[in-house]
C-alpha cells in the first residue's frame, strides 16, 4: 500500500511561504476555524513569529525566513543533541520533568508556525498555537511532515556533526499508538531513524536549497575541528502560556538598531508551544546556540568575552534561567 502525507514546505520561497490553499476554503475538510484571520495568503509566514506582527515587505520576510531556516539546520544544528534535543530514554516520563534541553528543530521555525496559524483572539492561541488542540487543525499534519523533512534536510546537509543519537537507551526507548484496527503498537526510536526502513521520502522541491545560501554575508562552511556552543541552562517557566524569548550575542544594543532575525548578532530564540490550558506547571528545559558562524559573522572571532543579551518577548513573568556558559563540544565522526 502506498500513502502519500503532504507537507507544507514554509521554508521555499517559491510558494511555499504561505498556508497552502487547499487548507482555506470554509467547506474545505481541511478547513479549521481556530486559525489567526490575518494569516491568510497572500501574507507570507513569518518563521520567526513571536507574537506580534512584523509588517515587512514580502521580499525583507523572505529572506528572514530563509535565514531563520538557516539557522535552525546549520548554526544552531551543529550536532545531534542540538538539533533534536535531549534525548529520551528508556524508562524517563515524558513531560513530568520537562525536556533536558530543547533543539533547534523545535524551538525555532516549528513553534513560530504553531503560534503563528493559532488563533490570537483565543485564549490559548487554539488550535495551533496550543498543545492540546494543535491536533484539530489539519494543518497540523503537513506542518510536522514537514517537521520530520527538516530532519532528512538537516542529515543530508552532510556537515559532519549531523549525526542521529547513537545512545543505546534513546534507540531502545518506545512509546505505543493506535493502529488503523485501534490496535495499541509499540514503536521503537530505532524504528524511526532510518527513512528508507520507513519507506519514504519526499520531492525535491523547487526553492527547496534557497535557505542553503542564507548564512548572513558567508557560504556553508564545513569540518571545522570542534563547535563552541552557547548553553543557557536550567530554564524554568510557565509552561500553560507561549513563552518566547530571544537570544543575540554580541549585539551591540547601544547603536539603537533594532536587531531583527535577519541580523547576524540573533543567535535564535527559546519559545515552546503551551503544554495546558488550565493547570499552571513549572518546566525545566535548557537551550544550545551554536557560536561557530555567529562569532565569524560578528567579526568577534578573536575576542575574550561575548556579550550574551537576553530579551523577553512572550510569557517570560516567571521565567528563570540558572546559568549561562560558553562549551567546545568536539565533532563526532
Ligand atoms: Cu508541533
Amino acid at each position: 500500500m502506498t500513502i502519500r502525507l503532504p507537507y507544507w514546505n514554509g521554508d521555499d520561497p517559491v510558494g511555499g511561504m504561505t498556508i497552502p490553499d487547499f487548507f482555506l476554503p470554509e467547506n474545505s475538510p481541511a478547513y479549521d476555524v481556530y486559525r489567526d484571520a490575518r494569516h491568510k495568503p497572500p501574507l507570507l509566514v513569518d518563521l520567526a513569529f513571536d507574537g506580534r506582527e512584523r509588517d515587512v515587505s514580502n521580499e525583507i520576510q523572505k529572506q528572514c525566513n530563509l535565514t531563520t531556516v538557516y539557522r535552525d539546520l546549520v548554526r544552531n544544528g551543529t550536532d545531534s543533541k542540538s538539533f533534536f534535543g535531549g534525548e529520551y530514554v528508556a524508562g524517563d516520563a515524558p513531560v513530568a520533568n520537562g525536556a533536558k534541553s530543547i533543539g533547534s528543530v523545535e524551538a525555532g521555525t516549528h513553534t513560530a508556525v504553531h503560534r503563528w496559524v493559532g488563533d490570537s483572539t483565543k485564549p490559548n492561541n487554539e488550535d495551533m498555537g496550543n498543545f492540546y488542540s494543535a491536533g484539530y487543525d489539519p494543518v497540523f499534519y503537513i506542518h510536522h511532515s514537514n517537521v520530520d523533512r527538516m530532519w532528512k534536510l538537516w542529515k543530508d546537509l552532510g556537515i559532519k556533526g549531523h549525526k542521529e543519537p547513537k545512545d543505546k537507551d534513546w534507540l531502545d526507548a518506545s512509546y505505543v499508538f493506535y493502529d488503523e484496527n485501534q490496535d495499541l503498537v509499540r514503536v521503537y526510536n530505532k524504528d524511526c531513524v532510518k527513512l528508507d526502513k520507513l519507506n519514504y521520502d519526499y520531492f525535491v522541491t523547487k526553492g527547496e536549497i534557497a535557505w542553503r545560501k542564507s548564512r548572513p554575508g558567508h557560504h556553508l562552511t564545513r569540518g571545522q575541528g570542534a563547535n563552541e556552543i552557547l548553553l543557557i541552562n536550567g530554564i524554568r517557566f510557565n509552561s500553560d502560556k507561549f513563552v518566547k524569548f530571544d537570544v543575540f550575542v554580541n549585539d551591540n544594543v547601544e547603536d539603537g538598531k533594532l536587531t531583527t532575525p535577519c541580523d547576524p548578532e540573533y543567535a535564535g530564540g527559546f519559545s515552546q508551544v503551551p503544554h495546558n490550558d488550565k493547570m499552571k506547571m513549572l518546566m525545566t528545559s535548557a537551550a544550545r546556540f551554536g557560536l561557530n558562524e555567529i562569532l565569524e559573522d560578528t567579526k568577534t572571532e578573536g575576542e575574550e568575552y561575548a556579550l550574551v543579551t537576553l530579551v523577553a518577548r512572550a510569557g517570560c513573568d516567571d521565567l528563570t534561567v540558572a546559568d549561562i556558559k560558553i562549551e567546545l563540544v568536539p565533532i563526532e565522526d
